[in-house]
């Protein structure tokens, strides 16, 4: 694997998937909490009021970091636990929560990246227009600088939004997300305005320290056209256009791609990006993070079957697949991280997200053999190193996730940890996947088998 020598190894988690005490410590309601209570919206109801207990107890958490030995660890923190309403005041409980995290990360060795905005916007900014808003725009700017000048002194490394795909696009369009909105040209101001956010965030992060490296966090997928004839590449650009380019031209170039218009309608572009200036959403970044998940092969259809593009429809995907259908196929992963590193060659990629959506169960023995995430990260770090082999500049790896934790509509059924997590009690057990994990990274920061008992705690 020593092709990945400068790559630093990390886990990743999210407040709402997480944390629970959904109403203590002086936290409001975000848009999450109210979709979770909506019937339906979630596998068998679950809501992320338990989670994993980590606001509670996050020594667990912790300790399931150093055992693994990471050299960073990703996380984000609640903007409903830093900011409590309009008025923008801050709340010192939430801050003094976060506070001890990362001073724990700091005396364990492990170098924090903190995310902003992982879908939990607070529920008095959904009430006036949440994303669609750029009061929005301008409460998390606010936001943003509070926590830099509460935190900074223990965080260098910043992510403004996660997924702004997901939020904008399963948020406000197949409705899967919250605010479970189902309106296209709802959707397209949804994923703009956070885009916009971005910058402006990126902007003021900046000015309060000119060392922050700061980034955003976007999912690409792999995408291939079912065959060559016109009407299959021209799905493929469709779904290309609304999956990947959007997010991906929009910020690096800073204009929104040439087909936009042709897609969307020329008046919800227009809507979309009033009161916006697309052109400063390029805010020079210290990295692009990428999360990599799907890759799919896309043809023409009328009804079509996706739930986001317009006209497509997604061909069935073959084994291997994770539990949730999605398609294994680390050359899509390759392909993704060379993309980028094509459109800009000097900019440094963090894969800040990369993992499997499966049912683990412990088995009778109190194990969890989880033996399609083991060979999933096999290939897929092979995947990883064939893509830094012809150029792409990646710098960090974080496996999704460090536990099990809520997965949004999915809620507690589909596990994607390194560790198992009990609910509700929060215990963590390593899954086979994490021993694995544990001892690559021993290997890659030198030392095998011996460092892996060196940087981690005791088992
Ligand atoms: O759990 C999510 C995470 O919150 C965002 N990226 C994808 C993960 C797996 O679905």
């Amino acid at each position: 694997m020593t092709k990945l020598a400068g790559v630093r190894w990390g886990s990743a988690t999210a407040a709402y998937q997480i944390e629970g005490a959904v109403t203590d410590g002086g936290r409001v309601p975000t848009i999450w909490d109210e979709f979770t209570a909506r019937p339906g919206a979630t596998t068998r109801g679950d809501t992320g009021a338990v989670a994993c207990g980590a606001y509670d107890d996050p020594e667990g958490m912790l300790d399931a970091i150093e055992w693994l030995g990471l050299e960073t660890y990703r996380f984000s923190i609640a903007w409903s636990r830093i900011i409590t309403g309009p008025e923008g005041q801050s709340n010192p409980e939430g801050i003094a929560y976060y506070r001890r995290v990362l001073q724990e990360l700091r005396d364990r060795g492990v170098t924090p990246v903190v995310t902003l905005y992982h879908w939990d916007l607070p529920q008095w900014l959904q009430d006036r227009g949440g994303w669609t808003s750029l009061a929005t725009t301008d409460a998390f700017v606010h936001f943003a600088n509070v926590a830099a000048r509460e935190l900074g002194d223990l965080v260098n490394d910043w992510i403004t939004v996660n997924e702004p795909f997901c939020a904008a696009f399963h948020g406000h369009l197949s409705g899967l997300h919250a605010p479970g909105i189902q309106d296209e040209p709802t959707a397209l101001r949804a994923a703009l305005v956070q885009l916009h956010t971005h910058g402006e965030a990126a902007r003021a992060l900046r000015a309060i320290n000119p060392d922050f490296r700061i980034g955003l966090a976007m999912n690409l997928s792999d995408l291939a056209p079912a065959t060559e004839h016109p009407e299959d590449l021209e799905a493929h650009r469709r779904a290309d256009l609304v999956e990947n380019r959007l997010f991906l031209y929009t910020v690096l170039q800073g204009r929104l791609p040439a087909d936009t218009a042709a897609y969307f309608g020329a008046d919800a572009v227009s809507g979309a990006v009033e009161g916006i200036d697309v052109s400063r959403i390029a805010e020079p970044l210290d990295f692009i993070g990428i999360n990599y998940y799907e890759h799919n092969v896309v043809c023409a259809a009328d009804q079509g079957n996706d739930l986001v593009v317009r006209g497509i429809e997604k061909l069935p995907v073959p084994e291997p697949r994770s539990s949730n259908g999605v398609a294994v196929r680390p050359d899509g992963f390759t392909r993704v991280l060379l993309r980028v590193a094509a459109l800009a060659p000097d900019l440094p990629i963090w894969v800040t997200e990369n993992g499997i959506g499966l049912w683990d169960y412990l088995g009778p023995d109190g194990t969890c053999n989880d033996i399609e995430r083991v060979a999933f990260i096999d290939q897929y770090l092979d995947a990883l190193a064939d893509a830094v082999t012809q150029g792409a500049k990646v710098e960090a790896y974080y496996f999704w996730a460090l536990m099990d934790n809520f997965e949004w509509s999915h809620g507690y059924e589909l596990r994607y940890g390194l560790f198992y997590t009990d609910y509700p009690s929060g215990r963590l057990t390593p899954k086979a996947s994490a021993q694995q994990y544990r001892s690559l990274i021993a290997e890659e920061r030198g030392g095998g088998a011996d460092n892996a008992r060196r940087v981690g705690a005791a088992a």
